[in-house]
């Protein structure tokens, strides 16, 4: 099936923490494509890759970076599709610099910001879920399917002793 989700970051470094919206797609059946496309090292793919996501049929963007982390905010520069935005963990400032990079647009281009790190990744996952589960009725349903499993495991083990 032809990738609903764009899945972006500005470094082969970020996968480690991008990964994991990748396996929450995975779980959920989402169709998506990983890229690397840096704001600042590929500026005209990244600027390519926005402007053609709509008419490839991309319908949401996440985008992951870190440090001076222009990706995702560049990225909504050039499309109307809703980006996403995960701020990776950067070494120098523990990825508050991405986290205060990506969430702080200028009103006019909005970018859905998430938490720094793997809870940023798999809930920009959980939420485009959310967003394509609108009108891809079999996502939502696997997305409720989740959200029970999720609850069902925590009400099955309330004792935090237990191994
Ligand atoms: C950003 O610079 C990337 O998103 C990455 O988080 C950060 C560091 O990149 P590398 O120097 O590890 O390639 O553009």
């Amino acid at each position: 099936m032809a990738p609903l989700v764009g899945l972006i970051m500005g470094s082969r470094s970020d996968w480690e923490t991008m990964r994991h919206a990748a396996e929450t797609l995975e779980a959920l059946g989402i169709p998506y494509e990983v890229r690397v496309v840096s704001a600042h090292r590929t500026p005209d793919l990244m600027a390519e890759y926005a402007k053609t996501a709509e008419e490839r049929g991309i319908q949401v963007i996440i985008a992951g970076a870190g440090g001076a982390a222009h990706l995702p905010g560049m990225t909504a520069a050039h499309t109307a599709l809703p980006v996403l935005g995960v701020p990776v963990e950067s070494r120098a400032l523990g990825g508050l610099d991405s986290l205060l990079s990506i969430v702080q647009m200028p009103a006019g281009v909005p970018v859905g910001t998430l938490a720094i790190g793997k809870a940023g990744a798999v809930n920009a996952a959980l939420l485009a879920a959310s967003i394509l589960g609108l009108k891809h009725p079999e996502i939502l349903k696997r997305l409720k399917a989740y959200r029970k499993a999720q609850t069902e495991a925590v009400l099955a083990h309330p004792d935090p002793r237990e191994e």
